[in-house]
């Protein structure tokens, strides 16, 4: 079926169509488009309060911009808890996401043009009629809960509201079940709360550190890498459990260099040392556990010498390091990770390392986990919500865990068949490049084409904007107001967004489409204000500032209002778990059938001649979403195939070699990628960094840099608690020639 085939937004028909006058007034008229060429330097005017959206940790900032209204610089707000006034590169360069040429510039629409699919340019007006009428229809036929939102970032709250206001809260994002859900699980089964973001590490007074997996350096969160590093200068150990010397591991005191996908054999090591060497936490666990004695019984079998034939980690080494860790305890963090979508045991993987966190008495100590606190914005009045009959919990019913929307499902309940319980019919894509963010490509193309309507809002021309009906523009984070940014921390604070400069093109702000969109689906009662600064200022007032004082000052903290950060000497904590205590052995997992303990079980390894796909973060962009930023793309422009020097000798290959990939089930990279010989890789596995391979031709900098680790992930292992999608069970071959002698796309 070609009537929604992959379109590489080629805009034509542009000269046909008229913008309507108010896309047209929301340009100022000394606004080139190419606003990095007619930069002043040196007369910066104004200076406006932000928060980036370069990554999701939320970095408060001041935007600096002169007279022509060209951005000068940004640079981190001084009293900001996430960023202590200093941004990471991408934030730096997230002025890029505002001068990239490439940017989607006015409204598209599919058509066909000598019977070959493509997009014309079109007016709001009409871009919007035809979303509010294609809407309108799903309602009509099936139902408003055929609908689905797929989101991610600031866009997403806006178009949550409109969903919920239209009656629909068939809504996910990959940032569930492809990235935190089951550590959110984990931990909230055992210790009865969520890690959330930012994590509640308390990193900068820990003295032991334990990064699973975890590439913090390289994964950029801001204050979490400050933190680390003053806590490498104070003297704390650094452990780190990675099959790749990754930055943190070159740092760390000890670098376990693990077989990949036996993480929780290792971890029941380590309880099993602290438990029968006798030199866990105590009194701590005798005030605060529970099931500590089916856990000690559990553990028994659990050597270092058990673990070595399954991680290959040395018995000494696993011995030495559990006692760092408890010389260093309450003091030490085993830190939960962010992406831990890895082999579909992830859930239990993220029990197992809070278990550990427990024996050692972490939680609610110094150095260890604080206790976070936030602030809630209260919520702009509207009328009372419809219920919709079904939406995101039916859908991932059969995981007894699950707490958010799954894309994965979404995307299954879209593709029609005897058993399609809860029909999806219709997709709003915001802010989330679905196609690289999920695996699977097959299957997620077969969703698309079984759709009626699909409408993506974005920045740019990504690879799913071209599978569209209609693309909405939305203006970047620079140009536009968004939701007050309350977040977790040692203390409560808000941040404001306000554009520093006019939205370039014809490009709009989410919550203005939102609204529109709204209109006319006759929900404007839910929309009760001409301007999104109405519903900021009057949210700040309730929160005891304004919209004015946020201008100036861009965040404010607050004193903390839950009690202490840490547990108190001579009082008692109460977890929020069925037992008010930490579950080492969890009841409510064994009442589902599932494992009240967690328990090492064994994944594929590769076969002769293929290598894991493993991936990762690259400290110069974020996800699919940076690639193309001119800044940053002249940082790190493509990713590299990092093989061990063994590998190389086997397959013949040498540095800036470019070679093609192919997965265990057939499935080519669609570009090559060069070579990158190091150490610094097991040889069973190879490593690349995740979101390059853009396959859209409109993406001048980004189109064929690099792979693409999505494309090559065609197997996953489901998470049976939450329903995530464990993805690094896939294995390529290294293939010195294109074996498809053409790109796919
Ligand atoms: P990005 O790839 O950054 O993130 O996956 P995505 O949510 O898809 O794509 C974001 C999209 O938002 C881009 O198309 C970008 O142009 C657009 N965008 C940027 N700013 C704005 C804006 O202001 N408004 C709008 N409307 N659009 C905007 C992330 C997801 O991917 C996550 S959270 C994780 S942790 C997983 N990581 C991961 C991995 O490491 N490897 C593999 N293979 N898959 C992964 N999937 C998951
Ligand atoms: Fe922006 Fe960097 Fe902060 Fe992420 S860590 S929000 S990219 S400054």
């Amino acid at each position: 079926n070609s009537r929604r085939s992959f379109i590489k937004i080629s805009a034509l028909g542009a000269s046909g169509i008229a913008f309507t006058t108010t896309a047209l007034s929301a340009i100022p008229s000394d606004m080139n488009s190419n606003g990095a060429k007619d930069k002043k330097i040196g007369s910066i005017l104004s200076r406006s309060a932000t928060y980036c959206e370069v990554c999701f940790w939320k970095c408060a900032a001041w935007v600096y911009s002169d007279e022509k209204g060209n951005i000068q610089k940004i640079i981190g707000n001084e009293n900001d808890p996430h960023c202590y006034g200093r941004l990471c590169p991408r934030g730096t360069g997230g002025v890029g996401m505002y001068t990239d040429e490439d940017r989607l510039k006015t409204p598209l629409i599919r058509t066909k043009i000598d019977g070959k699919d493509s997009f014309r340019e079109a007016s709001w007006e009409e871009a919007l009629d035809l979303v509010a009428k294609n809407m309108e229809k799903i309602k009509t036929e099936y139902g408003p809960e055929s609908m689905a939102l797929i989101k991610h970032g600031s866009p997403g709250s806006h178009l949550e509201h409109l969903f919920k206001a239209y009656g629909s809260d068939t809504v996910a994002e990959p940032a569930y079940a492809q990235c935190r859900g089951p550590r959110e699980t984990g931990f909230g089964l055992t210790f009865g709360s969520w890690v959330g973001s930012p994590e509640p590490t308390d990193i900068r007074d820990t003295k032991c550190l334990v990064l699973i997996g975890s590439h913090i350096g390289e994964n950029m969160h801001n204050s979490q890498v400050q933190e680390m590093s003053d806590a490498i200068d104070n003297g704390a150990n650094i452990i780190t459990v990675d099959p790749r010397c990754s930055t943190a591991a070159s740092k760390s005191q000890h670098w376990l260099a693990i077989k990949p996908a036996t993480d929780i054999a290792l971890l029941l090591s380590w309880m099993h040392v602290l438990i029968y060497e006798d030199i866990y936490n105590k009194e701590y666990v005798e005030k605060y556990g529970s099931g500590f004695e089916a856990l000690k019984k559990h553990v028994k079998p659990f050597s270092p010498e058990w673990a070595y034939g399954i991680t290959t980690v040395k018995p000494k080494e696993i011995r030495k390091t559990a006692r760092i860790m408890a010389a260093a305890a309450p003091s030490t963090i085993v830190h939960p990770g962010r992406h831990v979508t890895w082999y579909g045991d992830d859930s239990q993987r993220a029990r197992a390392i809070a278990i550990l966190n427990g024996l050692l008495g972490s939680w609610g100590n110094r150095g260890g986990f604080y206790f976070k606190e936030k602030i809630s914005v209260p919520k702009f009045p509207h009328p009372p919500y419809p219920h919709p009959k079904w939406g995101w919990k039916e859908l991932v019913e059969k995981y007894p865990f699950a707490e958010m929307g799954s894309t994965m499902e979404v995307i299954k309940a879209s593709i029609p068949g005897a058993d399609q319980k809860y029909p999806i019919k219709g997709w709003f894509v915001a802010g989330t490049n679905l196609v690289a963010s999920v695996p699977k490509r097959k299957v997620i193309e077969e969703a698309i084409q079984s759709l009626d309507f699909m409408v993506v809002m974005d920045t740019m021309p990504m690879e799913i904007t071209g599978y569209a009906d209609v693309i909405l523009p939305e203006c970047t984070y620079l140009e536009r107001y968004d939701g007050i940014r309350s977040a977790t921390n040692r203390e409560p604070s808000i941040a404001l967004r306000s554009p520093a400069v006019p939205p370039k093109y014809n490009s709009k702000p989410a919550w203005w489409m939102a609204k529109e969109i709204g209109n006319r689906l006759d929900l404007a009662e839910y929309f009760n204000y001409n301007d999104y600064e109405e519903v900021i200022d009057w949210q700040l007032k309730e929160m005891g500032s304004s919209l004015e004082e946020m201008k100036k000052i861009g965040v404010k903290n607050f004193k903390r209002k839950s009690g202490a950060l840490y547990m108190q000497k001579g009082k008692t904590h109460e977890f929020a778990t069925p037992s008010g205590k930490i579950e080492f052995y969890s009841e409510e997992l064994a009442s589902h059938g599932l494992d009240p303990i967690p328990v090492y079980t064994s994944h594929d390894s590769p076969k002769q001649g293929f290598y894991r796909l493993n991936y990762g973060r690259s400290p110069m962009h974020t996800f699919s979403r940076t690639i193309n930023n001119p800044n940053l793309s002249d940082l790190t422009s493509e990713n590299m195939l990092w093989v061990n020097p063994k590998v190389a000798r086997i397959e013949g290959l040498k540095n800036n070699q470019e070679v093609w990939l192919q997965n265990q089930d057939g499935v080519n990279s669609s570009f090559p990628i060069k070579v990158r010989v190091t150490e610094r890789i097991r040889w069973d596995s190879v490593y690349m960094y995740h979101g390059f391979g853009h396959s859209n031709k409109k993406l001048t900098r980004a189109h064929g840099k690099g792979a693409s680790d999505t494309e090559l992930i065609s197997r996953i292992a489901i998470d049976p608690l939450m329903g995530g999608t464990g993805m690094r069970g896939n294995f390529v071959k290294i293939l010195l020639d294109n074996p498809i002698k053409e790109t796919i796309l």
